[in-house]
């Protein structure tokens, strides 16, 4: 069973903006914005919705970079993230209730509290190069579990 899902991350030269998750799935970690394509939505409706109710801000040029499989052990969902670069905004970044929105310096991306598959593709996001992957994990991960990954696989591709 594949379960679409939308991540947005918000890039300036020198720096991107992630959310701290107040609640639920990877609840602690610093995250992209998105969420869930609902019936009827395209993809991109979806994440610029996504990224409106949880950070405040509309997207007036974003691009999708990656597309992520991924599998936690024991779950026979698999989430299909689609990952896309926001460039250019309107509005007042803000927070939500399920997001506190906060900028990282490029050298600065705090792996350390983000989900562990994401080291391995924020390079390629950040040189604006397209990649596609698969990361299967133990199991989810919550405010005090990391979730650890068994397998992976991550490429650059010519087109998505
Ligand atoms: O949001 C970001 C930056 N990464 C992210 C990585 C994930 N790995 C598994 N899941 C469910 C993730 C969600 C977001």
């Amino acid at each position: 069973m594949k379960k679409v899902q939308t991540l947005c991350i918000v890039r300036e030269p020198q720096r991107i903006l992630l959310g701290m998750k107040k609640y639920g799935f990877g609840v602690g970690r610093w995250n992209g914005f998105g969420g869930k394509v609902e019936d009827g939505e395209s993809v991109s409706a979806a994440a610029a919705r996504e990224l409106w109710e949880e950070a405040g801000i509309r997207p007036l040029d974003f691009a999708e970079l990656g597309i992520i499989d991924f599998e936690f052990e024991s779950d026979p969902k698999i989430i299909e993230a689609h990952i896309f670069c926001v460039t250019k905004f309107e509005g007042e970044i803000s927070e939500s209730n399920e997001m506190k929105p906060q900028w990282f310096g490029v050298s600065e991306i705090p792996f350390g509290k983000m989900w562990s598959d994401d080291e391995y593709w924020m390079s390629l996001f950040l040189e604006g190069k397209k990649f596609r992957g698969k990361f299967i994990f133990d199991r989810p991960s919550d405010a005090e579990y990391r979730s650890k990954i068994i397998e992976k696989n991550i490429h650059e591709v010519e087109e998505l």
